[in-house]
């Protein structure tokens, strides 16, 4: 069996080069700026879990890496937009990002928005171009992308963040927050993932909850990295929620508390694939147990 580490070197790779194919050419018009832009922060590094999980619950359902690839991409091109955006001024205004400076401080803040606003929208191309099969098409991947990071999810989380900087939050919104902002993410990829892979129903529902447990114990860790860990280590600024006044889990409960609730939900998205055959599920069981262990 692959260990995790050398399962992500790989994954990354071979997104990697996909994404170098799908998107336009640095030099290519109008603005050769804003391609550069756009490619500078899709290959500034960046652990490429999204895509992980997205081929591997591909292939948990009896699909290929293959198939899966365009939807990969279609989920780190739009995660690598949240990040611009998260990062500009009017945001969390932050000068570091995958250990290289942020979109605006290289290519400014007018080039950054419009960086991320077009990966937004090549996301959507590349969600288009996934092989149809006998259960989804070309409307269902679009879809389901646009639901989960439209103004209900992703977005949705995002402005329910913003709405809760400097007041004290109940571990309820918080939890809010984290779905819509963190998990709604997960969970598109490993359901366009599986639906590449022409999956069932209940392999689609049980992906779906594995995946917000995950997403629940990879925004906790990632609170919890943001106190204990260091700028050379997580390759972002630290202490950056208590500096905007965000009130989270670690803040309202303590870090070991926080810590044992990111062990519940990832307990809780173990446990959702046993619906799964023992061989099917290892590799997602191991990336969760992995992810609750990262130290980045
Ligand atoms: C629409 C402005 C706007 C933003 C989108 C998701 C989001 C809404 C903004 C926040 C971005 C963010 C920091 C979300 C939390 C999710 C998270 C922990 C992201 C970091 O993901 P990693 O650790 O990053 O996978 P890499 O760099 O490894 O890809």
């Amino acid at each position: 069996m692959t260990d995790i580490p050398t399962l992500i070197r790989a994954t990354a790779q071979k997104v990697e080069q996909r994404l170098a194919a799908l998107l336009p050419p640095q030099d290519a018009e109008p603005s050769a700026t804003l391609h550069r832009a756009m490619r500078y922060s899709i290959f500034a590094g960046g652990k490429r879990i999204r895509p992980l999980l997205c081929l591997e619950s591909a292939k948990a359902c009896g699909g290929s890496e293959h198939t899966a690839l365009n939807a990969a991409c279609a989920l780190e091109t739009l995660h690598t937009y949240t990040l611009i955006h998260d990062d500009l001024p009017c945001m969390d205004n932050d000068d570091l990002r995958r250990g290289k400076p942020t979109n605006h401080k290289v290519f400014g803040e007018g080039m950054a928005v419009l960086a991320g606003d077009a990966l937004l929208t090549e996301a959507f191309a590349m969600a288009a171009r996934v092989p149809e099969n006998e259960r989804y098409g070309v409307r269902d991947y679009v879809g389901e992308l646009a639901r989960l990071t439209g103004s209900l999810f992703l977005v949705g989380g995002q402005a329910l963040d913003l709405e809760g900087e400097g007041r004290p939050l109940s571990l309820r919104e918080i939890r809010a927050i984290h779905l819509g902002k963190t998990a709604a993410l997960i969970e598109a990829s490993v359901r366009l993932g599986a639906m590449s892979a022409a999956c069932s129903q209940q392999q689609l529902d049980s992906l779906s909850f594995y995946a917000r447990n995950l997403g629940l114990a990879f925004q906790l860790i990632d609170d919890i990295l943001d106190v204990t860990s260091s700028p050379e280590v997580l390759g972002k600024s630290i202490g950056k929620d208590e500096k905007a006044g965000k009130a989270t889990y670690c803040a309202l409960v303590g870090l070991e508390k926080a810590r044992a609730e990111a062990r519940t939900c990832t307990a809780q998205a173990r446990a959702a694939l046993n619906t799964f055959a023992e061989s099917a599920r290892t590799s997602l069981l191991n990336i969760a147990d992995y992810l609750l262990q990262r130290e980045f």
